[in-house]
């Protein structure tokens, strides 16, 4: 991992409402959060895809901190992420991190947020088991339309609301064609889905064959049908749609 740096495109996804779970938890550093605008920050590959955000993703049981970025914005995110921002000038004070709350994934769960992009002016925060606290920020933003595990994971969430503690109405939001490809056509997540018979986040194996197939017919045969660069290729649109989410603050370069 160390010889191979990843660049991701980090986007903030500003708190609108806590939710009542996370209101508890934070309550005890309403000093330190005051006059703050809270962002969860996710880290993608595919800031193309934004358009389609339905929803973000945090692990349950990971532990999450909200750091001070300047006197204005403070970012939640893994500690670990946190450090590597302080070290790439994100934060106003380099090389240091302030830690102006501690908050658990569970509680995070269903608080109201607006992902940039997003044809939905607000979405939800809901849990997957499958995110990694030492990849990207922990935050996971979901694009079920172009990313099986999203969207395999949404489904289970909405056959299982009461077993996975999470109200019908966070989860009610469809899939939004944002890509076409000659193979799966507007719905790609979906589709192979279908094709490889996955009925849950549980079936690892075919996700990661399904996300291969994916990423490789969105990015080298896909063209964009939303937004500014509609009817361009994927490859070209790509980092065109990054630098208008970087251009207007809504996201920012992370590396890891
Ligand atoms: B991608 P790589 Cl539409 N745990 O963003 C699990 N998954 C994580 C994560 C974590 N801590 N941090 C980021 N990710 C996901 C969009 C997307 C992504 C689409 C299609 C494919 C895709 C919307 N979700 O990724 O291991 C994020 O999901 C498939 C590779 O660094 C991020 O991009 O290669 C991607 O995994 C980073 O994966």
């Amino acid at each position: 991992e160390a010889l191979n740096p990843q660049e991701y495109t980090g986007i903030k996804m500003k708190v609108v409402d806590w939710s009542k779970a996370a209101k508890d938890a934070i309550a005890p550093f309403e000093e330190a959060l005051k006059g703050k605008t809270i962002y969860l920050v996710a880290a993608t590959l595919r800031p193309e895809t934004m358009y389609g955000q339905t929803n973000c993703f945090v692990g349950p049981d990971i532990n999450y901190g909200v750091y001070q970025v300047n006197d204005t914005e403070a970012f939640l995110v893994t500690e670990r992420a946190a450090r590597n921002m302080a070290f790439q000038k994100i934060f106003d004070k380099e090389g240091e991190l302030c830690k102006l709350a501690d908050i658990k994934g569970a509680a995070v769960v269903g608080t109201k947020i607006s992902a940039p992009l997003s044809i939905y002016p607000a979405v939800y925060v809901l849990p997957m088991e499958n995110v990694l606290p030492t990849k990207g920020t922990g935050v996971v933003t979901s694009v079920p339309s172009d990313s099986p595990d999203d969207y395999a994971t949404l489904q289970d969430l909405k056959k299982k609301c009461a077993y996975y503690n999470v109200e019908p109405e966070w989860v009610n939001f469809d899939p939004v064609p944002i890509i076409e490809t000659p193979s799966y056509g507007n719905m790609t997540a979906p589709k192979l889905c279908e094709i490889k018979k996955i009925n849950s986040q549980k079936d690892r194996v075919q996700l990661a064959e399904a996300k291969e197939l994916a990423y490789k017919e969105g990015f080298y045969q896909g063209t964009i049908i939303i937004g500014d660069y509609k009817g361009m290729k994927v490859q070209d649109a790509k980092n065109k749609i990054r630098d208008l989410l970087i251009e207007s603050k809504e996201a920012f370069v992370y590396n890891e």
